[in-house]
């Protein structure tokens, strides 16, 4: 395989709902694509930094940069034979995970594609159709949020995660839970806690969650494993996972007893499967998160959805909760019992939609 060119471009497109977090609300989404030409096969992939620097230090103007002048020239010097080889060529450059994510896994996509071989093969998965859950934003009223489950249980989806933050918690919970009492319920704070408000994170225990998703500093491990200790319901850790070694950290400390992975988050596919095998090995399971994805990325979420120990339903949901028209044909499709059938064919086994990505296209720059 030899990389021919590499084009990096950013898109905009609006999203059909807002989407707020602790962190902030966003209504329109500037994502950066990434396009390798290898033997004359293309491959894409998605840099999943947001357009602020608020989830963590990554935003789209950093990553644009550090793939410019730094990975762009890495990866065509190392002349990567394969996608499993292109995090060795990016070590020497620290931290920017979702900008070397944007790269590696076109890499990995257009090697699929080129073996004509699915990629959900490619990185040694088994499953045949994942299971879908989705995550709401905070919302305006939480009759507003009462409507929005109703849509997504009555869509089919398996498992409803609601974000969090002071004020916009416990009050929510009772509302959701008198009305759904046994559904699969988690919350996702993204940081807005701190250890000082354990006593009021322990309520929490009350509404049978499955999982309470980032309650405490995003940078931090050992204080989550102080927390855990304190609290019933199961810590998942999703901004905290850095790589491999912070999810063996974080499980030999206890600081949590289920893993999201976001391939982005970790630097790409290759790091995302050892966070994988790292979490089964102890016997601890992951699930795919979602970072408002494009057809491309998302398409990559599922590919990496089909490893064994994604066990729990992921954030991967339909195309249509997000954009008017995705990028990729067919669009993600969800079917009524909550599953995403995953396609035989090579690469994703989706089809990247050029002529739209053209239109949406505000910015481009071929190396
Ligand atoms: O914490 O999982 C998160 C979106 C942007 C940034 C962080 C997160 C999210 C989501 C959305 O929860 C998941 C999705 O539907 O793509
Ligand atoms: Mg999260």
């Amino acid at each position: 395989m030899k990389v021919e060119s590499l084009t990096l471009r950013e898109i905009q497109m609006p999203l059909v709902h807002f989407f707020e977090t602790s962190f902030g609300r966003v209504y329109s989404r500037r994502i950066l694509l990434v396009n390798v030409v290898a033997d004359g096969v293309s491959g894409w992939g998605e840099c999943v930094a947001g357009e602020d620097p608020f989830y963590s230090e990554e935003w789209i103007e950093s990553a644009w940069a550090t793939i410019k002048y730094y990975l762009v020239p890495a990866l065509l010097a190392g002349k990567p034979e394969a996608g499993r080889e292109v995090p060795l060529l990016f070590s020497r450059i620290r931290g920017h995970r979702m900008a070397k994510a944007g790269l590696e896994n076109a890499v990995w996509d257009a090697e699929a594609r080129q073996k004509q071989q699915p990629l959900w093969k490619l990185l040694g998965g088994t499953r045949r159709e994942i299971a879908c859950g989705v995550s709401i934003g905070i919302q305006d009223s939480v009759e507003q949020l009462l409507q929005k489950i109703e849509t997504e249980l009555a869509a089919g989806y398996r498992r409803i995660k609601i974000k969090v933050k002071p004020g916009w918690d416990l009050n929510v919970l009772e509302k959701v839970r008198s009305r759904w009492p046994d559904i699969l319920l988690s919350v996702d704070a993204n940081s807005a806690y701190t250890l000082d408000e354990t006593e009021h994170l322990r309520r929490f225990d009350f509404f049978k969650l499955l999982m309470i998703e980032q309650p405490l500093w995003n940078d931090e491990i050992y204080l989550h494993a102080r927390l855990q200790k304190m609290i019933e319901t199961a810590i998942c850790l999703d901004e905290s996972i850095r790589h491999a070694r912070d999810a063996d950290f974080a499980l030999e400390t206890g600081a949590c007893r289920i893993i999201n992975v976001k391939v982005g988050r970790v630097g790409g596919f290759t790091e995302a499967m050892k966070v994988h095998d790292v979490a089964q090995r102890h016997g601890v399971p992951v699930w795919c998160g979602g970072m408002l994805e494009s057809g491309i990325g998302r398409a990559h979420n599922l590919a990496l959805s089909t490893l064994g120990n994604f066990r729990l339903p992921g954030d991967v949901s339909a195309s249509r909760r997000y954009w008017k028209e995705d990028i990729i044909e067919p669009e993600v499709e969800v079917r009524s019992d909550g599953m995403i059938t995953i396609s035989d064919a090579p690469g994703t086994g989706y089809w990247v939609r050029e002529d739209l990505i053209e239109k949406l296209t505000v910015r481009k720059e071929k190396f």
